[in-house]
């Protein structure tokens, strides 16, 4: 065994003092990271009528929901941005850009102004509970905000609004990791594990109701979670209580679909730019 002498034990525990405080720190570094505080992107329905809705947390992260009077609905991890698209109601979307969508959007709650469907407005607030845009209106489906609707489309010119456009060519600029312009079938696949490592809050490797639970109570007006893991994640189709990284992909996947007009497989920022603004559009008629 080796002796070693006193004024170099005091050293090499010194090193290893400042080792262990090194060490330490970083830890402390990532676990700062790690527990970052994730938001929930919550829609508290308080009106008397139930509302279609579109919702996308990230490029190829999203999916289609209803949430009913006097309901909520919601999707653990970080910001998402969302719109009413409820054709059978005739109700649009948000009247100007509006908040929806910032990275530190919380929720929102929608309110009964009158009788009708369309007698509503919403009210963003950050998970803080500071509100962030207030009784923005609600405008009629048709050419002004939802091209799903539009009759012909050879007649209106749609566009992004300059919030939606923004966050989604960051959401874009991010997935395209090599910079050429176009997301690949691999870039594509590692955005969709990181919307996956965002909504798996307690990074378990599977978004269970618990996930949920986590992150509504981060923000200041928990909902009851209900018991239904396919209430929040409809893809999921009441298959168990727990969704791996593989279904989500799956899912994802088939939405991504969607977005890739010219099937190679690859993706292009006129073809996400033109699902996008299928998704989230004004239009107007043009001549
Ligand atoms: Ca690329
Ligand atoms: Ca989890
Ligand atoms: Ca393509």
């Amino acid at each position: 065994m080796a002796v070693v002498e006193p004024a170099a034990a005091v050293a090499q525990g010194s090193r290893r003092w400042r080792t262990a405080a090194v060490l330490s720190l970083l830890l402390l570094a990532c676990g700062a990271v790690v527990a970052a505080p994730a938001q929930a992107s919550a829609v508290y329905n308080n009106t008397t009528q139930s509302y279609g809705m579109q919702f996308d947390c990230g490029l190829f992260c999203g999916q289609d929901f209803k949430v009913a009077s006097n309901d909520t609905w919601g999707w653990p991890g970080e910001a998402g941005t969302y719109r009413i698209n409820d054709q059978p109601n005739g109700v649009g979307c948000e009247a100007d850009d509006g908040q929806v969508g910032v990275p530190d959007h919380g929720y929102s709650v929608l309110r009964s102004t009158g009788p009708g469907a369309k007698d509503i407005v919403w009210d963003d607030y950050r998970a803080d509970n500071s509100v962030t845009a207030r009784g923005v209106n609600i405008v009629v489906s048709g050419l002004a905000c939802t091209p799903l609707g539009a009759r012909s489309r050879a007649h209106v010119r749609c566009t992004l609004p300059p919030r939606r456009a923004a966050l989604v060519r960051r959401w874009f600029l991010t997935a395209d990791r090599n910079h050429d312009g176009v997301i690949d079938r691999a870039e594509a696949r590692r955005a969709i594990v990181a919307d996956f490592r965002r909504i798996d809050v307690d990074r378990d490797g599977a978004v269970t109701l618990k996930d949920i639970g986590i992150d509504f109570r981060r923000i200041g007006r928990p909902p009851v979670v209900k018991p239904s893991l396919a209430y929040y994640f409809p893809f999921h189709k009441a298959r168990g209580g727990s969704i791996r990284l593989v279904e989500f992909e799956r899912a994802m996947v088939v939405r991504a679909g969607r977005m890739d007009r010219n099937r190679d497989g690859r993706y292009s920022w006129r073809e996400v730019r033109a699902f996008y603004t299928q998704r989230f559009g004004r239009c107007r008629p043009v001549d």
